[in-house]
Formats: structure tokens, sequence, C-alpha cells
């Protein structure tokens, strides 16, 4: 099974460098993305730019896994995974996808796989896979979700695992690689607060887990068979490409004196610039075309002066260095300049004055819009400005 994947990735990562250069906006993101890949220390850090790190515990270890680095559990060790992550993006949001690589290399006894902590006790978001009766058991609000049994074929082997809840139209459901095992409803229900989130059983629980994850994901949606496939084959672990954007996709109220910064594909020798002021053509540039600034060896390019208020786009393509010079084609990533001005509403200014030449002609008519035109010009009304006692404006 693990060889059919991995030549399906193989193929999958061909058709990824083929469509970057029109941006890679095919996955939806991860809100907490721990790819395991950190290989010392005990933090698991978070690749999707949340900042939700987590850490390992107990005898938890780095080992090799599907893509890169995993971390092997061996029965008493466990990683903290950053509760925020629940209460700040799957709670309010109570639809979720839960994934991870998983090779369990003894089906027997019990196990939890993960699980949350609550504030009040019980259980809303725990698994095992299995439990030491064969079934699977995928725990939320008064559900257990424990129709199906671990088949014997399925352990020693790496398998994709999605746990997915939709608490708003009550459905949930999992899925073993890209094959639903587990599809319920009726199970529409506030999602709780958590103490804390583990994989694997912290030092409170007994059943820990021998097993070995890979490549950890939290989705605030639910994730598509095709998305699914395409995660499995490392659609969206392509490696090579530029990274971590400065300004970051998407940024507004930018600087006009910028200076764009990336972090370098790993097979970086050099990268080619492209930026320009429309998505399509800084997309479909080539290095024949206005948007492309040039070849370089740094990672920062500083920028002209900006226009106030201009949305942006740039692309870092990442060069070998010869004699292959593969050519690692960056996503589209934008941002917008600072306005020139930001309008103050008239009823947060207070205006005062020595004197007034009548009562319609006060200090407020200098800042009300009286007598503005459509072009923002003044008018020369007496009664649509301030006016000083007895006296005419010259
Ligand atoms: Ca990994």
């Amino acid at each position: 099974m693990f060889k059919k994947w991995l030549e399906i990735k193989i193929c999958f990562f061909v058709l990824v460098v083929g469509l970057a250069s029109v941006g890679q906006a095919r996955f939806p993101d991860p809100v907490g993305w721990w790819k395991l890949d950190d290989g010392a220390g005990t933090t698991a850090a978070d690749s999707s730019g949340n900042g939700y790190d987590a850490t390992l515990d107990g005898d938890a270890t780095w080992v090799d896994g599907v893509f890169g680095g995993a971390v092997h559990l061996s029965g008493a060790g466990w990683i903290d995974m950053p509760v925020e992550v629940w209460n700040e993006k799957v709670v309010p949001n109570a639809t979720y996808s839960f994934c991870f690589w998983y090779n369990l290399p003894d089906a027997g006894g019990a196990k939890v796989t993960f699980g949350s902590v609550l504030a009040g006790g019980g259980r809303h978001f725990q698994s095992h896979v299995p439990w030491s009766n064969g079934r699977i058991f995928y725990d939320t609000t008064g559900h257990r979700g424990n129709d199906q049994f671990w088949q014997a074929e399925w352990t020693g082997e790496w398998a994709f695992w999605i746990f997915q809840h939709d608490a708003i139209n009550g459905w949930k459901r999992y899925y073993r690689n890209d094959e639903i095992i587990h599809d319920s409803t009726g199970q529409a229900a506030t999602l709780p607060e958590a103490t804390a989130l583990v994989v694997g059983a912290n030092g409170t629980h007994g059943n820990g887990v021998i097993a070995t994850y890979d490549d950890i994901r939290f989705y605030d949606l639910s994730l598509t068979v095709e998305d699914i496939q395409g995660i499995m084959a490392g659609e969206d672990l392509v490696e090579g490409v530029a990274e971590n954007p400065v300004p970051e996709d998407g940024a507004t109220d930018v600087v006009r004196d910028t200076i764009l910064a990336w972090s370098p594909g790993i097979y970086a020798a050099t990268h080619d610039v492209y930026f320009g002021t429309d998505f399509n053509d800084v997309s479909e540039a080539t290095t024949a075309s206005p948007e492309f600034k040039g070849n370089q060896p740094d990672t920062t390019y500083a920028l002209d002066r900006l226009e106030f208020g201009r949305a942006y786009y740039w692309r870092i393509d990442e060069v070998n260095a010869p004699p292959d010079s593969t050519v690692y084609p960056g996503s589209v990533w934008s941002f917008t300049v600072e306005p020139e001005g930001y309008p103050v509403s008239a009823d947060r200014i207070t205006l005062t004055a020595s004197g007034q030449g009548n009562a319609n002609e006060g200090p407020e008519k200098a800042i009300d819009g009286s007598g503005l035109d459509e072009d923002g010009k003044h008018s020369q009304e007496i009664s649509e400005m301030w006016r000083s006692a007895d006296s005419e404006p010259g």
C-alpha cells in the first residue's frame, strides 16, 4: 500500500512543479501543521504560520517518517499539542479535520491515540486506534463512533488517518487513507474549550500508545477526498520552493520603502525575482517579461518607493546551481501598501474659535465637509465656511 502511494507521490511531485507558476491555491491551509521534521530538541514547529508549536514529552523520540522526520512514542511518551489551536481555531468554527500519518507495530492492547482534556472532565475529542477490544473509537460528546475494527493487515503499515467533525451540520467521519471507514450523522454539538490537547497518552493516562506519527495537521474545515489524496501524495510538501514571504502574503498597510525577503528552497543557489501590479502578469511571467527583476544570490530585494494604497504581486523562483539549474517556481504572493491618509470622522474632533460672524458660520464648518464639491474643492460661499466675527475672507 505504501509503495503504491510512493509512486503516486512521485507523479504528483512532477505535476506540482508544473502548476506552481500559477500559484498553489489548490489546497486549504492548515490552522496547525506539525511536519515533525525538527529532528532534535523537544519542539515540534508549527508550519501553518500560526505559531502553534508543539512539545515532545516522556519517551517521545525523533525518527524517520513518511516525509522527512517523524516522532515515535514508546508507550510512555506523548506530544503536547498547543490547546490554543483547538480553542482559538476549531471551537469557534465548529468544523475540523485532524490528520496524521500513523504506523502501529502491534495492534494489541488499549491505546490512546489522541485526545483533549476538558475543564469539566469528559470526552469530546479522543480516539483509540484501536482499543483493547479491537474497535477503533472516535469519541465526541455522547458518541463513540466505534463500529469499525482494526484490520490485521494494517499492522506495521503507514496510513494517513483523518478525523472529521462538522458539529454544525451534525456529521462526523473518519478516513484511513482516502477510504471512509466511519460516517455518522446526528452529531451536532457545541464544541467545548479544552485545557490540553495531546497526541498519545500523557502522564495522567494509562494506555499509552507505541506508534510512530508523522505530518500532523489541523484544518478548520472538512477536507475532501481529493484534498486527502493530494496531501497523501505530498503534493503540498514540495521542497525546493521559496517560503515565508516578507511582507506576508496578503499583508496590508505595508510601508512604501519595502524590502522583499523570503526563506530559500533547500536546493536553491540563486533566485529569480518577479514583481508587478497584476496577479496574472506576475504568475505567467518569464525571464523575458518586464516583471522579471533579475536573478540574484541574495534572499532580499529592495524595491523602489511604492505607491500609496496599491496592491503588488511578487514571485520567487528558486534556481539550482549548475549543471542542472532546475527551477522551482514559487507561488504568487501579494501585499498592499499603506494608504496616503486615514479619514478621521468629524464627530471625533471638537473645534473652537475665538469668534464667528453668524450662528451658521462656526468653526465646525472647517471640518464637516461644508461646501466641498465632488473634486474636493472648497466653496467661496460664506455660509459654507467658518468666518471670524465682522470680517470677510480675503
Ligand atoms: Ca515529517
